[in-house]
C-alpha cells in the first residue's frame, strides 16, 4: 500500500498513500477534531442514539501518542469542540432539528445539556485534554473552518500543512479536511487517530480523502507518522 522512501535531511517525510507526505518544519499543525465526552464516553449522547462508542474510543491510544510526539516536536496544536451556547442563539433551526426528538442539542443528557458549551459532556476526554500553550476552538459547525477564527491562527503561524485527526471521519474531520483543501493546506490524515460509528463509513471516508491521487489529502497511520514527527524533535537535530 505505502511506497518506500528515503526520507531527506531537512524535511521529514511520511509514508503515505498516494504518495509521501513531508512535514515541512516549523509549517505543520496538528489538529485535534472533536475529541469530546458526548460523542466518545460510554453512556454519553453519542451511544443513546445507539452507536456503538467502542469504534470511537479505538482512536484515543494512538492519538495520544500522536499527540505527544507532536508536543515533543514543538508543533502548534489545535484541539476543536463542536457545540452551542446555552442559549441556543448560535445553533441554525435546521440544525436543531435534526435528531432523535427526545434527544436534541441542548436538552438535558447523560453528562449535562447536549453538545452545549461548559457542559462535562461537550469538553475533550481525560487523555486528550489541551494542556497549556495548546489552542482550543469551540466550532459551531460541522467544519472547523466555519465560523471560526481557524484560517487567521494558521495563517498567524505560517502553517502550510496539516494533520488532521479526530472524529467522525464522515462528518467533521471529512468537512474539515475538504475546507482545508479548497483553502489550499496540504492535510494528512492518520488513518487510526480518526473514528467513525460505522466501519464501512470509516474505509470509505479514507478512501475518499486520498483516491485520484489524493483529491483531498493524504492517507497514513499513526506508527508512520510518529516516526517522522520524532526527526521534528529539538533533540533530533
Ligand atoms: C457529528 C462530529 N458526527 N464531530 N460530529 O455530528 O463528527
Amino acid at each position: 500500500m505505502f511506497d518506500d522512501l528515503s526520507p531527506t535531511a531537512t524535511v521529514p517525510m511520511v509514508d503515505a498513500v498516494p504518495t509521501p507526505f513531508a512535514l515541512p518544519p516549523g509549517q505543520v499543525a496538528l489538529i485535534v477534531i472533536d475529541m469530546q465526552r458526548d460523542f466518545l464516553l460510554p453512556g454519553g449522547f453519542g451511544e443513546t442514539l445507539g452507536n456503538d462508542v467502542s469504534q470511537l474510543a479505538a482512536v484515543i491510544p494512538p492519538l495520544r501518542e500522536v499527540l505527544a510526539a507532536a508536543r515533543a516536536a514543538g508543533m502548534l496544536i489545535i484541539h476543536t469542540r463542536e457545540g452551542h451556547r446555552p442559549d441556543l442563539s448560535d445553533l441554525p433551526p435546521a440544525k436543531h432539528r435534526r435528531g432523535k426528538p427526545s434527544l436534541r442539542i441542548g436538552d438535558p443528557g447523560p453528562y449535562g445539556r447536549i453538545l452545549i458549551r461548559g457542559e462535562y459532556g461537550h469538553d475533550i476526554v481525560d487523555e486528550l485534554a489541551p494542556i497549556a500553550g495548546e489552542i482550543v476552538i469551540d466550532k459551531p459547525g460541522k467544519g472547523a473552518f466555519y465560523a471560526t477564527d481557524l484560517q487567521l491562527i494558521l495563517d498567524s503561524h505560517d502553517i502550510t500543512s496539516l494533520i488532521i485527526t479526530g472524529v467522525t471521519t464522515e462528518v467533521c474531520v471529512h468537512t474539515t479536511v475538504r475546507e482545508a483543501n479548497d483553502r489550499g493546506y496540504e492535510v494528512l490524515v492518520p488513518s487510526d487517530c480518526v473514528g467513525s460509528y460505522f466501519p464501512e463509513f470509516q474505509r470509505i471516508g479514507l478512501e475518499m480523502v486520498a483516491a485520484q491521487g489524493g483529491i483531498f489529502g493524504w492517507v497514513s497511520d499513526s506508527t508512520r507518522l510518529i516516526t517522522q514527527l520524532r526527526q521534528l524533535a529539538p533533540s533530533a537535530v
